[in-house]
């Protein structure tokens, strides 16, 4: 029944069709399908926005006179239950889908296996692909949220050739505006985006995404500040809809009533002994919120906490080839960072040129 050369052709591309919707599926994965017949595709779909249809039946809804004798390759096992949406697996058995490929055993609760076992009661063929690793890319911060209940964590750094991560007097940016929108891929494919205050206070920044035709894509936005610092008049603050999260351990209720009143979130969080936010008890939080892919972005004192911790999957480090920062202005978090860059712990998994940028993305090593 395998067909090992097609299948892993047809599978790529539903795991290239899941990466579309990423970061914007709510709690639920994307996942991607493609359903062909006789070697021909003649279908594909994605998990919608906010995680409405699912992939299957994005793929087989659209299709008139389904024929007999298809294959739905699914980057993850297809739902036996019945929650938000309706049940795939009953989708694919009303369809007569001969065969079913997955990359990926669902850890949901709900279906984990039980899919599977469905299938095959009803006398659909099943094959699990042998190597998930890349259909895992896009599942990770689901199934980390529900096995380990906290998200995917990524970084994003921005810095000198010499690992500054502070713009020049009087320069509002580092790097150029490739890597700029680049970085704004980025905000669109991660559920919500987390700065510290010192980065609200020095760059009164968004977090929002500005490509053109994206701009509907843009994260939740969340703030660590400690003693409720965030200025009303931020642009954070201003703009907010609903996106915005703060958490912090000062108990003011009148600036918290101000900032609920705005439809701001105000989360108060325990601090550690070295007077930090309690870290596990905003990735709880988090959890809770069925956000599965953060994006970090700065500076690097909270950038460190969370390498430090083990926490972080990949680290989008942008940085310019010439243009070195001053070496004096470099400050410990950064030398800190800087370190991790060329550590054992990651390990460079891609080098992307941006004319006088580049792009490295490293991964945690994984055993
Ligand atoms: C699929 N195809 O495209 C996705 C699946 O509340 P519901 O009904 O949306 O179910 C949510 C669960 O469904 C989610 O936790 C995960 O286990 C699975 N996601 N399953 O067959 C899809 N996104
Ligand atoms: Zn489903």
């Amino acid at each position: 029944m395998k067909n090992s050369q097609n299948d892993s052709f047809f599978m790529e591309y539903a795991i290239r069709l899941a990466s579309r919707n990423l970061g914007n599926t709510g709690e639920n994965p994307s996942v991607g399908c493609v359903i062909t017949s006789e070697d021909k595709i003649i279908s594909i779909g994605v998990t919608g926005r906010n995680g409405s249809p699912h992939a299957e039946y994005d793929a087989i809804n659209d299709v008139k006179n389904f024929p007999k004798n298809t294959t739905a390759y699914i980057t993850l096992e297809p739902c036996s239950h019945v929650g938000k949406n309706p049940s795939c697996v009953k989708l694919l058995i009303e369809k007569q889908v001969k065969r079913v490929v997955i990359a990926q055993i669902d850890p949901n609760p709900a279906v984990n296996g039980k899919g599977i076992k469905l299938l095959k009661a009803n006398g659909i063929h099943v094959d699990i692909e042998d190597d998930d690793k890349i259909a895992l890319k896009n599942h990770f911060g689901f199934i980390n949220n529900v096995k380990n209940k906290y998200p995917e964590i990524n970084i994003k750094v921005a810095s000198y050739k010499n690992g500054l991560t502070i713009p020049k007097k009087g320069m509002k940016w580092i790097t150029n505006d490739l890597s700029r929108s680049y970085g704004h891929i980025l905000r669109s494919n991660h559920d919500a985006i987390m700065v510290g205050i010192n980065t609200v206070l020095a760059d009164d920044p968004s977090l929002d995404c500005r490509l053109n035709g994206l701009e509907d894509r843009s994260p939740i936005k969340i703030i660590i500040d400690t003693d409720l610092k965030t200025p009303a008049e931020s642009k954070l603050v201003k703009y907010s809809n609903n996106d915005l999260i703060i958490f912090t351990n000062l108990l003011n209720k009148n600036k918290i009533n101000e900032f609920k009143n705005k439809g701001i979130k105000v989360i108060y969080v325990n601090k550690n002994n070295k007077g930090l936010l309690e870290i596990k008890e905003i990735l709880s939080f988090l959890n809770e919120m069925n956000i599965n892919r953060l994006l970090v972005e700065g500076g690097s004192t909270i950038s460190n906490s969370f390498v430090e911790k083990n926490l972080v999957n990949l680290i989008y480090w942008f940085s310019t080839f010439r243009n070195a920062g001053e070496d004096k202005l470099l400050n410990k978090s950064d030398k800190k960072l800087n370190k991790i860059r060329y550590s054992q712990k990651f390990l460079l998994k891609d080098y992307i040129n941006l004319r006088d940028n580049k792009l490295e993305i490293f991964s945690l090593k994984k055993d």
